[in-house]
């Protein structure tokens, strides 16, 4: 198997700038090292999504649709991200995404969904972070699309993002598990109640520790769903640890607690795809947070302490 990196230097998605420079900031804490430390093939590599910075943009151009922020830019990107993961998946190699903002996530599942219907693999999702980004344009406080974007591929949301690249619904919200949220807008929290997903929460966590809850997620993908897509938010951790992100909501995911969560991740071996989102570098104390991430990825990949 081959890893193929995908860059996606984007931030219409969220209100603090400086997530596209995310990708940069990974690479540059050495996520190829690490790869071919661990024997992992990553040469083939694509040119970064090609985005342009907000500022080089009519703001004209791009208003609002339905109070959805930036909506023609994203999806513009997220079209050529999909049919991206679409071909490395058939090609058999894995495709790790690094944003960007979670907004980046609409074109990973668009193109997940795509490459597994072929294969009639059932989908799973594992949504590693602080926040649901379950909001629909009805509820959002914020008009903010990474705080949409679970909901809008489980079908839920303005048909622009749950209509997008396949024309339907790319996951079923029976096969998403959250791990790390403490933060939800009343109406998205009512939005995931009625779609069914399933969220480990902090207070989860709290009671049960961190082993036996993640032990309740690898048992639920593995008796519902062929083929996993890890989606991490770096939000999920604790800002102690990882300051550089867009969002700080504290009491959160020790890092030993969500490097476990990927080695346990990487044991059940049906992750095919991931991404790695919101590391935002402006706000980063010496690409601390990067190297975190970077070192989430080789865990997801098979690496091991000893
Ligand atoms: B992230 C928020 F209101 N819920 O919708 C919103 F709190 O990808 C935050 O998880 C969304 O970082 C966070 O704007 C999206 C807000
Ligand atoms: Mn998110
Ligand atoms: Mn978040
Ligand atoms: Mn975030």
């Amino acid at each position: 198997m081959k890893v193929r990196i995908i860059e996606m230097p984007l931030d219409y998605g969220a209100s603090r700038r400086g997530a596209d420079m995310g990708p940069s900031a990974i690479r540059l804490a050495g996520l190829r090292d690490k790869l071919n430390s661990l024997g992992i093939d990553s040469d083939d590599l694509y040119p970064p999504i090609a985005i342009p910075p907000q500022e080089y943009i009519d703001p004209a151009s791009e208003l609002p649709v339905d109070g959805a922020k930036h909506l023609g830019p994203i999806l513009d990107a997220c079209g050529e991200l999909a049919q991206n993961v679409e071909s490395v998946l058939k090609a058999g190699d894995f495709p790790l995404i690094l944003g960007g903002d979670h907004s980046i996530a609409l074109g990973s599942l668009a193109g997940a969904a795509s490459a597994h219907a072929e294969t009639g693999k059932r989908i799973g999702v594992l949504w590693v972070d602080a926040h649901g980004d379950f909001n629909t344009t009805q509820t959002t406080p914020s008009g903010n699309i990474h705080g949409m974007i679970l909901a809008a591929s489980c079908g839920f949301g303005i048909p622009e993002l749950t209509g997008f690249y396949t024309g339907k619904r790319k996951v079923d919200p029976a096969n998403v598990c959250y791990i790390g949220v403490r933060d939800l807008d009343r109406g998205e929290r009512a939005l995931m109640k009625e779609a069914g997903v399933t969220v480990w929460s902090m207070s989860d966590i709290d009671r049960n520790g961190i082993s036996k809850t993640v032990a309740e997620i690898t048992r639920h993908f593995r008796e519902n769903v062929d083929t996993v897509h890890v989606s991490f938010d770096i939000d999920a951790i604790d800002p102690r640890f990882a300051p550089g992100v867009g969002i700080e909501v504290p009491g959160g995911l020790t890092y030993r607690e969500v490097l476990f969560l990927m080695e346990e991740m990487a044991n059940t071996g049906m992750v095919s795809s991931a991404d790695m989102v919101e590391v935002n570098p402006v706000h980063d104390i010496r690409n601390s947070t990067a190297k975190m991430a970077v070192n989430l990825i080789g865990r997801l990949l098979g690496e091991t302490v000893f």
